[in-house]
């Protein structure tokens, strides 16, 4: 039940109510919430603090609207940990879901000074750059910009990125893949996200940005991400 006379907002008392009947199952993916309306009578509460509810839970991806329909319960979010130092193929494969790229570019450019320093080369190294939207049982859940020296790993086909890079990196070229360090941030879609990720404007993103090392130490990638926050969330395990 609501309770007028607590201290905590009830707009953020009906938001944890939703979202807990969201988590424990009562609503399901796709189902529609009751209306504005329907809540407000229901806890006896005015229709702006129901609509104050419903929008947090909007921005955080619970649910989301459709124009002149109603308001559903969005998909589960993935729960990515972060401990390993996985690819995306191999993320996919280990929650069951099938992991396919669609490649929005592929050209070799002469590397900008971010680039250079991230792999540790002179800016007259031909660098790969190599955009890719990956999709989890066919969804849009990443937009990632590769950055890949041509002198490491010299035969990268359009064809190879439709597979996963790992795998060609280390069973068919034999390189060990040794560490990475990764930084997240949040962000909202810029246009680019937009297209190629389905979302609306202003929808929250997370930006990382990955190095990944060989074994040896050689800098392997630079890779520049967005990832739908309405789909991912990422967790770690800690120790104390
Ligand atoms: C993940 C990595 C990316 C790596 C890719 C390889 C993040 C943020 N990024 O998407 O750095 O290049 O996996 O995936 O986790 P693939 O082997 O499936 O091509």
């Amino acid at each position: 039940m609501i309770d007028k006379n607590s201290p905590i907002p009830i707009y953020y008392q009906l938001e944890e109510k939703i979202k807990t009947q969201i988590d424990q199952g009562e609503l399901q993916p796709g189902d529609m919430l009751p209306s504005e309306r329907e809540y407000a009578s229901q806890y006896a509460i005015s229709r702006m603090t129901v609509r104050q509810a419903i929008t947090k839970l909007v921005n955080d991806g619970y649910v989301y609207r459709k124009k002149g329909t109603g308001t559903f319960v969005s998909a589960k979010k993935i729960d990515q940990p972060l401990q390993g130092l996985t690819s995306f193929t191999e993320d996919m494969k280990a929650r069951g879901m099938v992991a396919t790229n669609r490649l929005i570019h592929f050209k070799v450019i002469s590397p900008p000074l971010s680039v250079t320093k991230a792999l540790n080369i002179d800016s007259s190294t031909p660098v790969y750059e190599i955009q890719r939207v990956r999709l989890a049982d066919g969804l849009p859940m990443a937009l990632e910009t590769t950055y890949i020296s041509k002198h490491l790993i010299p035969n990268i086909t359009e064809k190879l990125l439709e597979q996963s890079l790992y795998d060609y990196v280390e069973n068919s070229l034999g390189k060990e893949i040794g560490e990475g360090t990764q930084i997240i941030e949040s962000s909202t879609v810029n246009q680019n996200e937009i297209t190629h990720l389905n979302v609306k404007k202003g929808s929250p993103v997370l930006l990382i940005e990955r190095h990944t090392y060989l074994k040896d130490g050689t800098p392997l990638e630079l890779v520049k991400s967005s990832y739908r926050a309405d789909r991912y969330r990422f967790m770690i395990n800690m120790q104390r």
